[in-house]
């Protein structure tokens, strides 16, 4: 008996063992090797600091969970698989290393969805690529070769012999499929558990930023995340609880108390029934101001209208990876961007109350500028949604002055103001979009003597910047020119920054270093200017405010309740205190300034002093970041989940 048993024992050892021997790891080996030196080399590259040594668990585990299925696939198709897989991986990593290098954001599906977008960019992908890149595809000819090599090899005549009986074989495959993807599944689950106990928590709630999740689960973990929550924000209901709902109401009632303070102002209804134009200049920072180089001054003409305009040094965009569009959003809608994507593309089916619609029920008309491509950004169906009555776009301009993405910021000025004109409707309310200071900012104008940033990048911003504020200086006359300045608010800010973050060029302009404080503002900062009709209450403001502010402020000067409307923002003419929140948790409340860091969890940062630039206890930033979240995560709950409507009318029932 015994005998008996030892026999049927060591012939099961053995047959498994052939079937073992059957299934070939080696290219799997080889691809998933690969495939981890890649994914750290990415680390590296993208240097975000918090991905700790979890890092090789969960890259194993996403290669596992890519590639276990594959053991069931016959020798060529496995290797041709093989082959594939890491073609496509090796172009996703270096897909999300390019828009890393622009967006610092990794590639989402809603920006999937925004393809066209991307495509666009391809002036400035060229110009985020590297040689050194072609790394990520050194083994490339490598898995060619091999391919081609067990194609031959298991070619109909030369196939070599499965080993061992069929049932064997399969039952084996099964088996190691299962024991791989189990393995798959928890180097990835027990690593994210720990820090979501730890460091990490709260942070695939809040979903506020798509970097230090990606320092939990690796770049493709992420990709599997973001996969699952775009079909669970999308197909699978979700919804508030009575909780939230309830703390989402008594927010904007709280909010709504502070923004009323402003009708109680002087400045309240001071502009009734004066035009509005708004210039959104494409990514114009604060920092060019009243800054010269080779002694000749970047902006004289905005310098000069400073002088004549309320100023706010202190101003701050908000946007997150939807870049114009989020600007647009924030100033127009006063709502927090999303964090991922952008609100044009995602929910431009939403209800929001955007300048448009507000100024509209007040008799103005409303018109929109921008020479591109009306869909790009979804523009389209969002300027449709926020009921402009046109969208003046590249098919309404004539392209008399190639530049840049499209037409000079000159002619669009000169054609903007004839298109208002033209229409013969005041009072009106237009915003104008401009586009020559757009990334990599060649335009190949020369006009300013950039000394030593000459060829750079960094050279070709200030040049382009110059550009635009030389055509600010146009705007201003053709204003006066067609009598229109004397009724007519107009206003200019940045959209975003720059994506230009090498300090010594910095250091270069000022003549002196950039302090860890400064790296932070001069990216978050961008000028807002309100010229007022005889340069009336001109003079700085210092207080700290952000885009969401804007609505209101506009509503303010032109004395319109905001009691109907759900907003965010509070005037940055009103005295009312708040802080500016930016898309990844940080803010500044004027006196302190928080930036988070990689990790997302609560509280852990930087906090700033503004007086001295010194760092703070973390516990004196503390409570703003805590308003900070809990604005966001408002912020959210209504653009996400369409919650404009409902209190609308939750406001009729009282
Ligand atoms: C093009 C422009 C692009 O229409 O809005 O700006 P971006 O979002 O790339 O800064
Ligand atoms: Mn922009």
């Amino acid at each position: 008996m015994l005998t008996q048993l030892q026999s049927v024992a060591r012939k099961s050892i053995r047959l498994s063992w052939d079937g073992f021997r059957y299934i070939p790891f080696w290219a799997a080996s080889l691809m998933i090797t690969g495939m981890l030196l890649k994914l750290s080399y990415l680390d590296n590259h993208l240097n975000v600091g918090g991905m700790n040594h979890w890092k090789w668990e969960v890259n194993l585990g996403a290669m596992f969970l890519a590639t276990f299925w594959t053991v069931f696939l016959g020798p060529r198709a496995r290797i041709l698989a093989l082959s594939l897989l890491d073609f496509l991986f090796s172009a996703i990593i270096f897909s999300d290393l390019v828009y890393f290098r622009y967006f610092k954001d990794f590639i989402s599906v809603p920006v999937l969805m925004q393809a066209g977008q991307v495509s666009s960019l391809q002036d400035s992908i060229s110009s985020l690529i590297f040689y050194k890149d072609a790394l990520y595809f050194a083994d490339l000819p490598f898995a060619i070769l091999l391919t081609y090599w067990v194609f031959r090899r298991n070619s109909p005549k030369r196939k070599p012999k499965p080993v061992g009986p069929r049932k064997i074989r399969i039952a084996v495959k099964c088996l190691t499929a299962i024991i791989v993807f189990i393995v798959g599944y928890q180097l990835i689950a027990i690593p994210v558990a720990v820090q979501k106990n730890g460091w990490a928590r709260g942070l695939f709630e809040g979903n506020w930023w798509n970097v230090p999740i990606y320092n939990v689960t690796g770049l493709f973990g992420f990709h599997g995340y973001d996969a699952y929550r775009y079909a669970k924000e999308h197909w699978m209901g979700g919804g508030l609880t009575d909780d939230q709902l309830k703390e989402t109401k008594d927010w904007m009632n709280t909010r709504k108390k502070l923004q009323q303070q402003a009708e109680t102002e002087p400045l309240f209804g001071a502009y009734k029934g004066k035009n509005v134009l708004i210039v959104q200049a494409e990514a114009f920072q604060t920092f060019i101001l009243n800054q010269k180089i080779g002694g000749q001054e970047i902006t004289p003409n905005l310098n000069q209208l400073i002088g004549k305009s309320v100023y706010f040094p202190n101003f701050y965009h908000q946007t997150a990876n939807g870049r114009t569009s989020d600007a647009d959003f924030a100033t127009s809608c006063s709502f927090q961007p999303v964090s991922s994507g952008s609100v044009f593309i995602r929910f431009a089916d939403h209800t929001f109350d955007c300048m448009p619609q507000v100024l509209k029920a007040n008799g103005y008309s409303a018109t929109i500028h921008h020479v591109y491509d009306g869909s790009f950004w979804n523009r389209n169906n969002m300027y449709h949604n926020m009921e402009y009555d046109k969208f003046y776009n590249i098919k309404d301009f004539k392209i008399d002055e190639p530049l840049g993405w499209s037409l000079g910021d000159k002619s669009f000025f000169r054609q903007t103001v004839e298109q208002l004109k033209e229409r013969d409707h005041q009072p009106f309310y237009a915003m104008a979009i401009t586009l020559s200071s757009h990334h990599p900012y060649s335009i190949g104008k020369h006009d300013l003597n950039v000394g030593s940033l000459a060829g750079t990048t960094f050279g070709n911003y200030l040049q382009a910047t110059h550009y635009v504020d030389q055509a600010v200086g146009d705007l201003v006359d053709l204003l006066k020119q067609a009598g229109l300045w004397d009724n007519t608010i107009l206003m200019f800010y940045g959209d975003h920054d720059n994506s230009l973050n090498n300090w010594d060029e910095y250091a270069k302009l000022f003549g002196r270093p950039v302090t860890e404080l400064e790296k932070s503002t001069i990216m978050k900062k961008v000028p807002f200017l309100i010229h007022l009709p005889n340069d009336e209450h001109a003079g700085i403001i210092d207080k700290a405010v952000g885009q969401v502010d804007t609505a209101p402020t506009v509503m303010q000067l032109l004395g319109i309740p905001g009691g109907d409307y759900h907003q965010m923002g509070v005037s940055m003419l009103s005295a009312a205190p708040k802080p500016v929140v930016f898309r990844n948790g940080g803010f500044t409340q004027g006196d302190t300034y928080f930036v988070p860091n990689n990790e997302g969890i609560l509280g852990h940062g930087s906090c700033y002093s503004m007086k001295d630039g010194s760092l703070q206890d973390a516990a004196v930033c503390l409570p703003g970041a805590k308003a900070a979240r809990l604005e966001l995560q408002v912020s959210d709950r209504i653009v996400e989940q369409n919650l404009i409507p409902l209190l609308r009318k939750d406001k009729q029932k009282k």
